[in-house]
């Protein structure tokens, strides 16, 4: 499908900006306290102005007890003391809006903190009118009221004393899941939307979104294996009332204002998206898919580690973007604050750091969607070893290990190396920002401590040196606004066997954009097949390369360095 010709008619800003995110414990910290704050991300606004990026989203900074660093929210209109104030807040907000960036604010409606007032009125009584806020099963003989297993271990369930009832919880036994089905709870949620977006918030980022509706009855999860919860996702992940909700969402708060929105959505196929970003739908205009994320995720899930191909992963990529392809709209990302850095994981943090970190960047920014880059990416922040669990700070890292250790009796050691690789810590260690002590991210004690390399990686060594990866970012994010075949292109594969490297076109009107990628740390020739040669752009510029010296044309057969990554542009 193309949308060629008609493409001005369909321009949208939140189509055309870089998102940044900043997790806020771990970005900058202003009073010495050694959590990052509302006002250490205002000191750092004219960084991210000169990085060129267009919409800040902002992970939770609500009220909240932080067992899960906000994502346990005890009341959604107040900042969190350890952030600062409303007063912090709305200085943030004008300071974005001065220098023509947006925020979106993260928007966390599965569950609530157990400390919010809703759960502490529910949880005392039976007839409390708060009482159906959340979801309850009574006790019957000292039995889980079924066998989901909780995505921080052990079961979904905890009895609350009080009432001899038990109540559901996704996530930790600290974030009761809300009742959705309770049109009260919705309306209090739509008020609480508008609340932020009359403020002049600009969108939202909606955390596990798709897992609001879940299965009536709530039954016990097929047995996938020994353990003794299961995997319930099939019974709460896109559940059978979500597009209703979210379609009642949208009439009655988004479709008001000119925001942007993405769903946090695990477990969902290209086609499954296409129902909540399909452009007729009502719903949200794009998703994080998880696909990509879970590439490396054995059978015994993401802390089961296993080797993937380039092929597998790029038969994902161009699902996404063929599929929703004029029918929806992609957001692009490789890692967050839930997943190690990218360029631990898809690249080398070692021998070929630099060029690594450029040519996965070259991927984000030429692929067709939205791009978002987590703090630190846009330095080739790392991911870190921890030699001993104390210095961990993430709950799901430390439930995971106490149960594989104290309860399992597996060896440490093995369970720390699986950390190192997947524990949702490697992406929060503070944004390295100078080679002074604490990369300069505090004046205190930091509240996770910073990556040992912050001396060689860190964001003032970077800007003064031309060829360094973030002067490379900001050069990709000033190529879409001068490029529409970047954003509105559409999208053809090449060499979609060869398993080193990743090459795709773009057409946009007489535009063509080629991207070529080298995934490996060996120098590849590729011979492109009679199939492809056809598809290569014909008298095509050099626009941007991670090499300094490029003096190949393009060609039907082309030698790349390590990592190289190239864009070339053709237009008629
Ligand atoms: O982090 C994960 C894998 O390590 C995911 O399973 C993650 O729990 C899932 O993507 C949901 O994430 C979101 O909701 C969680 C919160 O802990 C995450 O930080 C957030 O991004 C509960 O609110
Ligand atoms: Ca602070």
């Amino acid at each position: 499908m193309t949308t060629d010709g008609s493409w001005e008619q369909g321009r949208v800003w939140w189509k055309e900006a870089v998102v940044y995110q900043v997790y806020p414990r771990s970005f900058m910290d202003s009073n010495g306290d050694g959590i990052g704050d509302l006002q250490g991300i205002i000191s750092r606004l004219d960084y991210l102005q000169w990085l060129g990026i267009d919409v800040l989203w902002l992970s939770p900074v609500y009220e909240s007890p932080n067992t899960d660093n906000g994502y346990d929210i005890s009341d959604y209109r107040a900042i969190m003391a350890e952030f600062g104030n409303m007063e912090d807040f709305d200085c943030l907000l004008s300071g974005l809006h001065e220098r023509n960036m947006k925020l979106m604010m993260d928007l966390v409606v599965n569950h609530t903190s157990d400390e919010h007032e809703w759960f502490r009125m529910a949880r005392s009584k039976k007839d409390s009118p708060y009482r159906d806020y959340y979801i309850w099963r009574p006790n019957r003989d000292g039995k889980f009221p079924n066998n989901w297993a909780s995505f921080f271990g052990g079961s979904v369930w905890k009895l609350e004393e009080q009432t001899n009832e038990y109540y559901l919880h996704l996530f930790a036994s600290s974030q009761p899941d809300l009742n959705w089905e309770n049109p009260q709870v919705r309306n209090e949620i739509y008020g609480m939307m508008r609340w932020w977006l009359d403020k002049g918030v600009d969108g939202f980022r909606m955390d596990v979104i798709n897992a609001i509706s879940k299965t009536p009855g709530l039954p016990d999860a097929p047995y996938t294996g020994g353990e003794e919860f299961q995997w319930g996702g099939s019974l709460f992940l896109s559940g059978p009332r979500v597009h209703e909700y979210l379609q009642e969402m949208n009439e009655r708060v988004l479709a008001h204002y000119d925001l942007m929105t993405v769903g946090e959505t695990l477990s969902v196929t290209p086609s499954e998206a296409l129902q909540y970003v399909g452009v007729d739908r009502g719903e949200l205009h794009m998703l994080f898919q998880f696909e990509l994320m879970d590439i490396d995720a054995g059978a015994g899930g993401k802390w089961d580690v296993r080797g993937w191909r380039l092929s597998e992963f790029k038969s994902i990529m161009s699902r996404w973007q063929t599929e929703l392809y004029g029918r929806g709209w992609n957001s692009l990302y490789l890692n967050n604050h839930d997943q190690p850095r990218v360029v631990s994981r898809f690249g080398n943090d070692k021998q070929f750091w630099a060029e690594s970190a450029k040519m996965l960047a070259t991927m984000l920014h030429t692929l067709q969607g939205t791009p978002f880059v987590y703090q630190g990416e846009e330095i080739g922040m790392t991911n870190v070893r921890f030699e001993k669990i104390e210095d961990y700070r993430d709950i799901e890292t430390l439930n995971w290990y106490n149960e594989q250790v104290t309860r399992l009796g597996r060896d440490s050691g093995e369970a720390l190396e699986a950390i190192h690789f997947k524990g949702r810590d490697n992406a929060r260690t503070p944004l390295q920002w100078n080679d002074t002590q604490n990369a300069g991210f505090t004046a205190g004690v930091p509240w996770i401590q910073v990556n040992s390399n912050y001396q060689e990686i860190n964001v003032e060594k970077q800007r003064s040196d031309p060829h360094s990866i973030v002067n490379y970012y900001r050069r990709l994010i000033e190529l879409r606004r001068n490029f529409p075949v970047i954003v509105y292109g559409d999208y053809t594969e090449l060499a979609r066997d060869d398993e080193t490297i990743y090459a795709f076109v773009r057409h946009l009107d007489g535009s063509s954009l080629f991207t070529i990628l080298n995934f490996s740390a060996e120098s590849y020739t590729i011979h492109f097949t009679a199939e492809d040669i056809p598809r290569i752009p014909r008298v095509s510029a050099l626009l941007i390369s991670n090499y300094e010296r490029v003096d190949q044309a393009l060609t039907s057969s082309m030698h790349l360095r390590p990592y190289e990554a190239r864009v070339y542009m053709s237009s008629s």
